[in-house]
């Protein structure tokens, strides 16, 4: 008996699992539902969510976490003007992610769906790839794959489903895939002038803090910079995607940024060098500069910048990748006689709450700081934390002993909504792990109905709701500015009611000393659960209090 002759999506598919995709985040309609089919036929695991934003927003985590490709389809039209919240933090936090949309039917006149997708999609900085030449789709697959890798980016797919319907005429055989064809590039390694130059400036220094970001996570400096903050007898901090890389170290004052604890604030104000290995040196990590007002900027990376999102960053740079760079430092630095470094601050920031503040909280209401402390001290360190955005996120941000490699976060568009599809990425992603996910409760009721998702597809995933019935962030600045809140305040919704309406355990936790208990309860079920916890209001994070300074009585 002949084989059926394939179709055209059959060979797209092929083309895809051939690029070793081993999960797609999906959402079917007419224009990328067959496509899909096959894509499951050949093994790849397909989540199906309810919303296309969560499955490309739940790929974009998959792409961090498991350092592959994220991959994710939707159908054409509505299916794809669903996702343009989504890429622009895609393209900002540099996820290879590629998107198969199917796009209306090129045989009709008419079609209701029809829409000029591509400059939709390029207004968000991805790439768009017309596949409007059957020939040459599986080479345009392998290409988009190629870009997606070499230029860290979203890139999505239209193909019109009649061409996809078509009868597939071409070679049996694919091309090779974008992997085999990457440039085999080594770690750059400084130049001897460039180390000199920066030796001397760090030999100069008193104060020196080495500030580390994703790049060096991803150049495993993370020893390295302990080192160089150890010789130069200097601190350690971390941008927030960053956090944990050195969390076992006394002298790390945490994060740098809106979200820094109290006692590194006073640090960073005295630092008069920071260091910044793998980072961008974006706004948020520095509040534009405005935390270390003496300090000089030093730069190490391979694409070192003078200027980010508006603002001078640094004037000295060290172009290498960020652990050799660092190493080739350490190497070029005399040893020096004195030390920032005592043990009387070691203790000081192992002992400093992150915010000292007081605040009056109503009866029957929980204070978010005790919330994090007591969920810091009893959640597994194993377990993968995913935090999302909002007021309540600076609360959250403060769990100094959680290693990086299980801590996700990707704010780069300041979208809320995110954090229940970041938490799917993550569980498809680290399949043998528990995922918690710390969010807030506009931002998780943004996509509630992935609790249905999750239920579905048996994610493991703990959900954490810092529940304070409103908008925070919009309820605080309105406050401050004496704007009415209405718009803002919504009351306090039962979270723990709405996961048992999608069959998942839910809890309103009012007793913190419960938590151990329900840890051990979470732990040995074995399935998704969500924890309502209602907090103040009243409690203002010092980024609010910052920003309005008017407001911080008690
Ligand atoms: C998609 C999107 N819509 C609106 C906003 C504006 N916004 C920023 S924070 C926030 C409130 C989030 O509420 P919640 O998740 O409950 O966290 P909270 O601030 O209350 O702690 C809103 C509406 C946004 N950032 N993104
Ligand atoms: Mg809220």
């Amino acid at each position: 008996m002949t084989e059926p002759i394939p179709h055209v999506y059959d060979i797209l598919a092929r083309a895809f699992s051939q690029e070793g995709v081993q999960a797609c985040f999906a959402l079917l309609g007419d224009a990328n539902m067959n496509w899909a089919a096959r894509l499951s036929a050949h093994g790849c695991r397909m989540i199906y969510v309810r919303h296309e934003h969560c499955a490309v927003a739940a790929a974009m985590a998959y792409a961090r976490k498991s350092g592959e490709v994220g991959v994710a389809t939707v159908t054409c039209g509505p299916g794809l003007t669903q996702i343009i919240t989504a890429l622009p933090a895609a393209v900002r936090a540099r996820l290879p992610v590629v998107v198969f949309a199917g796009e209306a039917p090129l045989k009709s006149g008419w079609y209701n769906q029809e829409l000029d997708q591509a400059p939709l999609i390029t207004a968000t900085g991805a790439s768009y790839h017309r596949l409007h030449m059957v020939e040459r789709m599986p080479v345009a697959v392998r290409d988009a794959f190629l870009e997606a890798r070499r230029q860290r980016c979203p890139v999505v797919i239209g193909v019109p489903f009649d061409l996809q319907a078509r009868p597939w005429e071409g070679p049996v055989s694919l091309p090779k895939p974008s992997r085999e064809l990457l440039p085999r590039t080594s770690p750059m390694p400084p130049h001897p002038d460039d180390v000199a130059a920066a030796a001397r400036l760090v030999a100069d220094a008193e104060r020196v803090v080495v500030l580390a970001g994703l790049g060096a996570v991803e150049a495993g400096a993370g020893d390295a910079c302990r080192a160089l903050a150890a010789k130069t007898g200097g601190l350690l901090a971390t941008t927030l995607p960053a956090r944990g890389l050195f969390h076992e170290d006394p002298f790390c004052i945490g994060i740098s940024g809106s979200f820094t604890p109290e006692v590194g604030l006073e640090y960073l104000k005295e630092a008069d060098l920071v260091i910044a290995v793998g980072c961008s040196l974006a706004f948020h990590a520095g509040g534009g500069g405005q935390l270390w007002p003496k300090a000089r900027m030093l730069q190490v990376d391979i694409d070192p910048v003078a200027v980010n999102q508006g603002q001078e960053v640094a004037r000295h740079h060290l172009r290498a990748d960020a652990r050799l760079g660092v190493e080739a430092l350490i190497e070029g630095l005399p040893v020096r006689p004195r030390s920032w470094r005592s043990e009387a601050m070691a203790r000081r920031i192992r002992d400093s709450k992150p915010d000292s503040q007081a605040f009056d909280i109503e009866p029957g209401l929980l204070d978010p700081r005790r919330v994090v402390e007591a969920l810091e001290a009893a959640l597994p360190r194993e377990w993968e934390m995913v935090n999302s955005g909002g007021h309540c996120s600076w609360f959250f941000a403060q769990m100094p002993s959680r290693p990086q490699d299980r801590f996700l976060t990707i704010r780069e568009f300041g979208a809320i909504g995110n954090g229940i599809s970041f938490a799917m990425g993550v569980a498809a992603a680290r399949p043998d792990r528990t995922v918690v996910l710390f969010d807030g409760d506009g931002s998780l009721m943004m996509h509630i109905q992935e609790l249905e998702t999750i239920k579905r597809h048996g994610l493991d995933i703990l959900i954490v709701v810092m529940n304070d019935g409103a908008y925070g962030s919009e309820v605080h600045k309105l406050r401050a500015e004496g704007m009415p809140e209405e718009g803002a305040v919504f009351g306090y919704c039962d979270f723990a009611a709405i996961a048992g309406g999608f069959g998942l355990s839910g809890k309103s936790v009012k007793d913190l000393a419960d938590i151990p208990g329900l840890v051990a309860e979470f732990a040995a079920g074995g399935s998704a659960a969500v924890w309502d916890f209602h907090v103040s209001d009243k409690v203002l994070s010092p980024t609010i209090r910052r920003a309005h300074p008017q407001r911080t009585a008690r």
